[in-house]
């Protein structure tokens, strides 16, 4: 038997039906919390959950937009078992492991998303006080287990230490994974998963649940706030579903995740400024070019040359005219290679003086002084938010990044995307076609 300090609560605690009395002032006055919890952040999550709300959380552990992939599936998941999805922050694995977590809240408008797509949400820190010393215990479902074969563990992740939680966590059942014994494959269905939001199925997979690592503490999992350990790789049908039209994550969620207005307001200065028009006019027509660089090139090996693995700019360039070409077409509009903004995670110097050969602008983040002005989040959220709000989009076959932002730029803007292939000598060899929005 282990002894519990008394700050950690692992059961939920009875609730009073909250009354709130309403008089003509506090009616006009705006909410000052969440309608989905009981009030303020409180020092034990469970102080907050509603009696009559169910909530579902999951945590993240990838490149930025791989989270934001992730936290759509959740709010998906959400949105199919009538539970309000409960958010994180995002976490610095891909910007320097130092910088603070930014808050979901202050990336995406999250009011907007909840009124234009009816899914519930909330952000962990409204739910529970980020200062809180409390420990909570709870019961989740280990889904990394069940649908892959090297690692005899939950997947990490650094969300839930900082929220405080010590998890106890149940293996999920091997009817999890959409393809059974296929070590390539990772994919478990948004209603596989659902399965276990639900009694029946839920208390049959139940009675394996391991000791927390903190206070050693053995709980199924929880059905007030249903937790699930990692679902990036939730899919509908198939995996890598960001990449085609049908994606409900998308369709019904992603599509819905407008930038906050700081972002947005942000990104249109940096464009106007980048091109030298006026700060207080319109924002003009633009072509964005997303060259994934890094660490892709680990995926080389086709590639005789070095120089051969990523595309060369002449190639880039031709995917340039394709969507000059198609813009003019369907909307008569012409987009000059001056209104061509290069993103990268390139370091090479020499790269992007090539770039500027081509006639291409630099988002340039040492020069306009992007960490100084508004953080070590900012060059990577700004150049996403330049990408999507631009009329064409050239990204990098493969790219998480580029796939939302081909998706952003279609859905908001009609507008004309391309992807440009890699990995070895004329992967991107193609024949062209303007009568059609598909990457041939
Ligand atoms: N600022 C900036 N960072 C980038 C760019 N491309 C890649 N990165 C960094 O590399 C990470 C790539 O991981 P992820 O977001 O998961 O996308 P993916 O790996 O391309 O699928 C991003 O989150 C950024 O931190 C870029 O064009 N600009
Ligand atoms: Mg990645």
């Amino acid at each position: 038997m282990v002894s519990l300090p008394p700050s950690v609560l692992f059961a939920s605690p009875v609730v009073e039906a909250e009354i709130v009395v309403v008089d003509e002032h506090v009616e006009l006055a705006a909410p000052k919390y969440s309608p989905y919890l009981r009030g303020p952040p409180t020092d034990s999550f469970r102080e907050n959950l509603r009696s009559d709300t169910k909530y579902i959380t999951s945590w993240i552990s990838a490149g930025w937009n791989n989270d934001v992939m992730t936290y759509m599936n959740l709010l998906y998941l959400g949105k199919i078992t009538d539970r309000v999805s409960v958010i994180g922050t995002f976490t610095p694995s891909h910007i320097g492991g130092d910088a603070p977590p930014i808050p979901f809240g202050e990336v995406f408008n999250v009011s907007k998303f909840i009124q234009d797509s009816d899914v519930p949400m909330v952000e962990w820190d409204e739910v529970k006080n980020p200062d809180s010393e409390t420990i909570d215990a709870i019961g989740c479902w280990n889904v990394w287990e069940a649908v892959q074969y090297y690692e005899h563990y939950p997947r990490g992740s650094a969300i839930p230490d900082w929220l405080g939680l010590d998890i106890s966590y149940t293996r999920g059942p091997d009817w999890l994974k959409l393809i059974p014994n296929y070590e390539h494959d990772k994919c478990s269905t948004f209603w596989a998963l659902a399965r276990l939001a639900y009694p029946q199925d839920r208390n049959k997979s139940i009675g394996n649940a391991q000791p927390s690592p903190q206070y050693h503490i053995t709980l199924d999992p929880d059905e007030h706030m249903l937790c699930y350990d990692y679902l990036y790789y939730a899919c509908a049908q198939q995996s890598f579903e960001f990449d085609y039209d049908y994606a409900p994550q998308w369709k019904d969620v992603g599509k819905h995740l407008y930038w906050s207005d700081h972002v947005a307001d942000t990104a249109a200065l940096y464009v106007k400024q980048l091109l030298g028009y006026p700060e207080d006019g319109e924002t003009p027509p633009y072509i964005t070019i997303h060259a994934r660089h890094g660490d892709f090139s680990g995926w080389c090996w086709e590639a005789e040359q070095p120089e051969d693995c990523f595309a060369p700019l002449p190639v880039i360039a031709r995917r340039v005219r394709e969507i000059q070409d198609e813009i003019r077409m369907r909307k008569g509009i012409e987009i000059p290679d001056s209104h061509v903004f290069m993103t990268s995670d390139e370091r090479d110097e020499k790269w992007w003086d090539d770039v500027k050969a081509m006639g291409w602008v630099k988002v340039d983040h040492t020069a306009m002084n992007t960490v100084e002005l508004y953080g070590r989040w900012f060059p990577v959220i700004l150049d996403a938010a330049i990408q999507s709000n631009g009329l064409g989009f050239v990204g990098t076959d493969r790219s998480t990044f580029s796939v939302l932002s081909a998706r952003r730029v279609t859905d908001w803007h009609d507008g004309a995307t391309r992807m440009v292939k890699w990995g070895k000598k004329d992967a991107d060899a193609h024949r062209k076609r303007l009568d059609s929005l598909d990457t041939p």
